[in-house]
């Protein structure tokens, strides 16, 4: 497979079990996972080439680590960033002092008044490195990087979780406990 093909595959992959699986008519159970000949009998309709092998090979490479299968390799799910509403069984876990959220420039007036919301998906996504946050950003337009106080927000009771790739989970987060990254990106765009 090369990889713009792996890359489509993958954004289809994430529009089906995070957001939209009735797309092809499938289901998620209530932990967010698919049933895996199901789903691969359903996208064959639109993709012949996009069989066990491919799946597997989308799992295994994809730079994020967005997707997991079961122990048994039958079923599968997103690590994070869901809409449709899924319980992924985290425990609650401290987070470090600071956590970062790119975002772009366009939205800080928005984000500064209101606090960051979760919008579409089930939780605020934030990011323990700054270098991750930088890129989430530039998908939006001209990035910037929150610095979101997560220890203080915690210690004021609000539950923080992390997935299986990493990426930070809470809900929304009053403005009190951010402020814009002053510096630029360290790494270039
Ligand atoms: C912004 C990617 C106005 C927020 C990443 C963001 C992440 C507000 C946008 C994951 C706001 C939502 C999630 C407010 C928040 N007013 N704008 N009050 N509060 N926003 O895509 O965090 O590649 O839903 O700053 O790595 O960008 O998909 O969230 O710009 O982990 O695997 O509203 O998606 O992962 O955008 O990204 P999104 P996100 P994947």
């Amino acid at each position: 497979m090369d990889n713009k093909k792996r890359t489509t595959r993958g954004k289809f992959l994430s529009l089906l079990l995070r957001h939209q699986p009735g797309t092809i008519g499938l289901q998620l159970d209530g932990e967010g996972w698919a049933s895996v000949p199901e789903l691969l009998e359903k996208v064959a309709g639109r993709d012949a080439g996009f069989d066990r092998t491919a799946l597997e090979e989308i799992v295994a490479t994809n730079a994020k680590n967005r997707f997991e299968f079961d122990r048994l390799t039958d079923r599968i799910r997103a690590r994070q960033g869901h809409s449709v509403e899924v319980d992924l069984g985290l425990e609650a876990l401290a987070p470090p002092t600071l956590l970062f959220h790119g975002t772009a420039d366009r939205f800080l007036p928005s984000i500064m008044a209101e606090g960051l919301r979760s919008g579409a998906r089930q939780h605020v996504h934030l990011s323990a490195e700054e270098s991750t946050a930088w890129e989430v950003g530039r998908r939006h337009g001209r990035p910037v990087v929150l610095l979101v106080a997560a220890g203080d927000l915690a210690a004021a009771g609000q539950a923080f979780f992390r997935a299986s790739n990493g990426v930070w989970l809470t809900g929304p987060v009053p403005a009190a406990f951010l402020r814009e990254q002053s510096s630029g990106p360290k790494t270039p765009a």
